[in-house]
């Protein structure tokens, strides 16, 4: 059996995992779901995932897992997408859980409410955009020191900042400022094997 991704095509989170997939060869089986009429998540994700999220995955042998930086790790670990080093390996994950919780809930959001007409009130959307920008200043320092990529060579953590932060024009972020993150934006699309967001 092929791998099964339950997607959604304009959810970075989801993307993250598609290229992954792309750039390891990984076949699959997309089914999309739907992330604005999510009456059905239950039915479908109820006993693969407690978070009823996209991306969800199943495995050739009928595991499922949830959340895109799990599913990062599960499928890159062992080849060139994360390191071998211990350390290395805890600067990935440093980033990966940076995204999570400091730059995802900010500039997905604010995408999202822009993409489909949600935000609450101009103030909220001024404030996720506030701490998006936040985001978008500490992933710039993270680019500093001549680095081309967040750990050493292109990695997951990569990954799981470009699906995002390539986008984030659509949330109503001027990347103009961040000459290092656009110059890495290129140089992740630039990567044999890369896709679009909307392939
Ligand atoms: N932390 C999760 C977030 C997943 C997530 O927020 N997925 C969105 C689409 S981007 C979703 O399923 N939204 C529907 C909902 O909120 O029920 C991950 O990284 O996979």
């Amino acid at each position: 059996l092929p791998v099964v991704l339950y997607d959604n095509a304009v959810s970075g989170n989801c993307y993250k995992v598609r290229l992954l997939f792309a750039l390891l060869g990984i076949e699959y089986e997309r089914r999309p779901l739907s992330v604005v009429e999510k009456s059905n998540r239950e039915e479908v994700l109820g006993e693969l995932n407690p978070g009823l999220r996209v991306p969800t995955v199943v495995l050739e042998d009928g595991r499922p897992l949830g959340e895109s930086g799990a599913i990062l790790w599960y499928f890159a670990d062992g080849s060139e997408r994360v390191p071998v080093d211990r350390y290395d390996r805890a600067k990935v994950l440093q980033w990966m859980f940076f995204e999570q919780y400091s730059h995802e809930p900010y500039i997905a959001v604010a995408r999202n409410w822009l993409m489909h007409d949600l935000a609450p009130s101009q103030e909220a959307l001024a404030e996720k955009q506030r701490l998006g920008y936040v985001a978008l200043d500490a992933l710039e320092r993270g680019l500093g020191d001549g680095r081309d990529f967040l750990v050493d060579g292109y990695s997951i953590a990569d990954i799981a900042l470009y699906a995002y932060t390539h986008v984030a024009e659509q949330g109503g972020f001027d990347l103009a400022g961040y000459p290092r993150i656009r110059a890495w934006v290129e140089r992740v699309a630039a990567h044999p094997g890369h896709i679009p967001i909307d392939a």
